[in-house]
């Protein structure tokens, strides 16, 4: 609240700025280090979501910067608050998503004695985040809160990490408000737009691939258009499916993990790659083995809104420094050949994609989650949020549901366990009308298991999909393929998960037959509580295309046994 005399503290000062840039949320573990911050937020209309543990905090607001493409905010307190809080960091910074980690820190008096819980933030996150810095002076937290928002939103979105020292969030001072920070286009030029044209007309096998982070709902809309007129197959990057709708004909598949061997061999035929807004990383480039590295076979067109992706792994033919949302606009002014030479290579893409996915494989035991996912795909609202972790859970999401609309998929491109359920709990938080449902894995879902507390706390009626395989299970696959029959700790001795879920006042059901998923999917949706479906599956089941038995056999087989 600002006083007659215009001051305010330097923890109002700090909220007045969320607010000016229209913060919806903030995610935070409270803690004695940033008490005048937190009391500001008695006076303004931001809702404080609190938290069991800093790391589903800091992904809670990572999953808010992933669904609207400005930076989700996290308060969590100095040393063990910020360290619990870097998981988080760090899939903002690997899924290059805007996020900002506010951190509280000991007062300016005592810096540099390694007082109660101190670190050095700027040294601690230097690499990890986009840009990680300390306000000493009140007056300088809205310039400082400005830059944050830039650079979290600009070129390749970020997450930034900001320390308050306690003291100076006490500190009364009249500064002036910034403006809210819009994030900053870069636009290709009308020459790269050309030049790309004209490598689209002498171009037989041209693929597009989508990624990345800065798209829209107008850009998605764009490049489908784009992709219409031209009729390309469209394939998209590894945990991006919402970007390209799975059941037009223009869509070719995604590049993840248990990639359609033909998707794969369809990028290595390609003679034109448009890769739009990813980097090609080690997942979509399956151990990047599909582009020769530094200069690839095929011709090779990167747009990417940071101009340091660009020729970092993959020397392009061209290079374009734009977000995917001015590419997407620009991709309206292009004019297809007069004879499109490939439809028949889209055609058959498509339809390698619908025979992929359009019926569940056979996999060993009673409950077949591939069964469970063409259910859920035929049920849910298109604009239903789907979160996973990371885990062999999440291949049969990534397989058998299909995306049609932007920002419905929560997925860490960088693989980080436990993030499905804080980010369902953030998702739902932000729209309380939508279906969310997080599919996780028995170890994947009590990396942050806590937070379902928070999803009853705030009467989030999310939907998690827990399959139970009583064990860490892509762990294992590994460990048959590298070193068969040598298992060691990847075992696991699960709890009662539905009995778990009602102990935190949710609804919880036991699943041990396919068929008996689509009533208590039903059930957990008419109890209007968070409710965690126990899905008890097969060990055996340990992807849709293989088995463990299978895995052993064919390594130890290789290895002569
Ligand atoms: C934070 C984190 N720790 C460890 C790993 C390594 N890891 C990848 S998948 C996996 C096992 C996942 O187990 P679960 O959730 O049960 O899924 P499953 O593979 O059994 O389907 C592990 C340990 C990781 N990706 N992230
Ligand atoms: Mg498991």
């Amino acid at each position: 609240m600002r006083a007659k005399d215009n001051m305010r503290n330097g923890g109002q000062v700090l909220v007045d700025q969320l607010v000016a840039n229209g913060v919806s949320h903030v995610f935070c573990v409270p803690g004695e280090s940033y008490l005048a911050a937190l009391d500001a937020f008695h006076d303004r209309d931001i809702p404080v979501t609190v938290c069991r543990q800093e790391g589903g905090a800091v992904m809670m607001a990572e999953a808010i910067g992933k669904l609207t493409g400005r930076p989700g905010i996290a308060f969590v307190t100095r040393g063990p608050g910020a360290t619990n809080g870097s998981p988080g960091i760090h899939i903002a910074k690997q899924d290059s998503t805007p996020m900002i980690m506010f951190v509280g820190q000991v007062g300016r008096e005592m810096r540099d004695r390694e007082a109660f819980q101190e670190l050095d933030y700027r040294a601690v996150f230097g690499t990890m985040a986009k840009w990680a810095t300390e306000i000493d002076d009140p007056a300088r937290i809205p310039e400082v809160v400005s830059r944050a928002f830039h650079v979290a939103m600009n070129g390749r979105p970020g997450p930034v990490v900001i320390a308050l020292p306690e003291d100076m969030l006490m500190e009364r001072v009249s500064v002036a408000d910034a403006l809210a920070a819009e994030p900053i286009e870069t636009w290709p030029g009308l020459t790269d737009m050309a030049h790309l044209q004209k490598m689209l007309w002498a171009a037989e096998r041209p693929l597009m691939i989508l990624g990345g982070s800065r798209w829209s709902e107008a850009a998605c809309a764009a490049t489908l258009r784009f992709a219409e007129r031209f009729d390309i197959p469209v394939m998209t990057s590894f945990r991006r499916l919402h970007l390209f709708p799975a059941v037009h004909p223009c869509y070719a598949g995604d590049l993840g993990t248990g990639v359609n061997p033909k998707v794969a061999a369809r990028v290595k035929a390609a003679d034109l790659l448009l890769l739009v807004g990813g980097r090609f990383g080690e997942m979509p480039s399956q151990g990047y083995t599909l582009l020769d590295i530094p200069n690839p076979k095929t011709k090779f067109v990167h747009v990417h809104p940071d101009a340091g992706e660009l020729g970092r792994v993959y020397r392009p033919d061209l290079g374009i420094n734009a977000a995917p949302t001015a590419f997407a606009a620009a991709l309206e002014g292009l004019q297809p050949p007069n004879e499109i030479r490939w439809r028949d290579v889209t055609k058959a893409a498509h339809d390698d994609y619908l025979a992929w996915t359009e019926q569940p494989t056979k996999v060993p035991g009673a409950v077949n989650f591939g069964e469970i996912m063409v259910w859920l795909r035929g049920q849910l609202p298109a604009d239903s949020i789907i979160t996973n972790g990371a885990g062999n859970f999440s291949t049969w999401m990534h397989r058998f549901y299909r995306f049609s609309k932007f920002a419905t998929l929560l997925g860490p491109t960088s693989g980080s366990m436990g993030y499905g359920l804080p980010a369902a709990v953030g998702a739902k938080r932000l729209y309380p009308d939508r279906t969310v449902v997080c599919v996780a894995g028995d170890g994947d879902f009590l990396m942050n298991g806590q937070e379902f507390a928070t999803a009853v706390q705030y009467d989030l009626p999310i939907i998690v999909l827990l399959m139970d395989n009583g064990m860490y299970g892509t762990i294992r696959a590994h460990q048959e393929r590298e070193f068969p029959s040598r298992v060691i700790a990847t075992a696991l001795r699960n709890p009662d998960f539905a009995a778990y879920a009602r102990a935190f006042g949710g609804v919880g059901f036991t699943i041990e037959k396919t068929e008996d998923f689509a009533a208590a999917f039903k059930a957990a949706q008419e109890s209007g509580k968070p409710a965690i479906l126990h899905l008890k599956v097969d060990p055996q089941a340990i992807s849709p295309a293989t088995t463990l038995d299978a895995i052993r056999a064919k390594a130890e087989a290789a290895q002569g046994h």
